[in-house]
């Protein structure tokens, strides 16, 4: 075979690079998804560069740009503000990259870039209206303390969002999480909180907070669109797509993580979520795709995950399993995933091999 194009794979070892990634930046371990709130160290990690050395009790975030009042807020100024807490899922937008086929060589996430956390912070709106945009201000740029090279060029994480959308009310200047101040990795002392949106958005080690008159872009967000090939523009990837995931049922074999249940009624239970609208429906399948069942829904809460469950007859043999998910908007999962560059946004069903004895 000819050798494959720059940044991607045919064949399923990944490379030391892409092992270094992995072991920096953990899922959450598929039964996390039994919590409502992910326990703080069990949450996923995505992390481009290195960890900030932050001190909270010297960290300021500017609010500038095009602004007639820029201000310099410290964590106290911050926390003097009204305070909201607020239970959000989070994923990153390459979650299911190492499933694709050719895999694009990046953090190889299975299914397991997500987590829900509950987040302290101020509504970011206020801010803003405060700093007062001048009219000129189409974008609002996020920069976090942290730098590095990525794509040849080097930076500050930074991304942007139309002030239309950091205008929204769910959108946070978050200190805290769980009920704990910010650990270092998570962004401590300050992070954006983009409710709905893939993780790239919720930017970590906030530092500035800059209105600009040009729609930005920096390149983060040159890197988070659907393209097909390195040289298209590509579209921009935005809110989640909705997914299901299952906790896998019964016990694991250690190094293929297939699973032993014993015959009789299993209680498959898990997540679904969707960026775009509430949860409309969840199916499972235990015959590998080929019929499916509706699952039952708990109450749906605004910007976490929805609750489903459904009672599996388990009859002696060889299993798969698997699960999808559809929103209120008319988003669902596919059964075929369409292939993407940099493998974003991908969301195809979770695969389960189960041995019912
Ligand atoms: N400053 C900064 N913010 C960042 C990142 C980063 O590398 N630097 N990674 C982003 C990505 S890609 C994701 S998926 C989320 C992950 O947040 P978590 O590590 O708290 O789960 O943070 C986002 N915010
Ligand atoms: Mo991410």
């Amino acid at each position: 075979m000819d050798a494959p194009p720059a940044g991607l794979a045919f064949d399923e070892a990944i490379t030391h690079e892409e092992l270094q990634l992995a072991a920096r930046n953990h899922g959450m371990p598929l039964e996390g998804l039994r919590y409502d709130v992910t326990p703080l160290g069990m949450h996923y990690l995505l992390i481009h560069f290195d960890i900030p050395d932050a001190d909270a009790s010297t960290w300021t975030v500017d609010v500038g740009g095009r602004v007639r009042a820029p201000l310099v807020l410290t964590l106290d100024d911050l926390r003097a503000r009204p305070a909201v807490t607020v239970a959000v899922t989070m994923e990153c937008a390459g979650n299911g990259r190492a499933r694709l086929t050719p895999r694009p060589i990046s953090q190889p996430w299975l299914h397991e870039a997500v987590g829900t956390a509950e987040w302290t912070g101020t509504p970011l709106r206020p801010v803003l209206e405060e700093a007062d945009l001048q009219d000129d201000a189409v974008e609002i740029v996020f920069r976090g303390a942290d730098h590095g090279t990525q794509g040849d060029e080097e930076q500050d994480y930074e991304r942007s969002l139309t002030v239309e959308d950091a205008m929204r009310e769910e959108v946070l200047l978050a200190w805290a999480v769980n009920g704990h101040p910010l650990p270092p990795q998570h962004g401590a002392p300050l992070r954006l909180v983009v409710p709905g949106w893939y993780g790239m958005t919720s930017v970590k080690w906030l530092t500035g907070i800059t209105a600009v008159a040009e729609p930005f872009d920096g390149y983060q967000m040159r890197a988070y669109r659907l393209r097909q090939t390195e040289d298209e523009p590509g579209v921009p990837v935005t809110r989640m797509q909705p997914r299901a995931l299952m906790v896998p049922p019964g016990f694991p074999d250690f190094m293929t993580r297939s699973r032993i249940v014993e015959a009789g009624t299993v209680a498959l239970t898990g997540r679904a979520w969707s960026g775009w609208a509430p949860i409309a429906l969840v199916e499972v399948s235990v015959d590998a795709g080929r019929t499916w069942s509706q699952a039952e829904l708990a109450p749906r809460p605004p910007h976490a995950w929805t609750a489903w469950s459904f009672a599996w007859e388990a009859t002696p043999g060889e299993r798969e399993l698997l699960v999808r998910a559809a929103d209120r908007a008319g988003n669902a999962q596919p059964l075929e995933q369409p292939w993407n560059h940099h493998g974003l946004a991908n969301n195809m069903p979770q695969r389960i091999a189960v041995t019912v004895r």
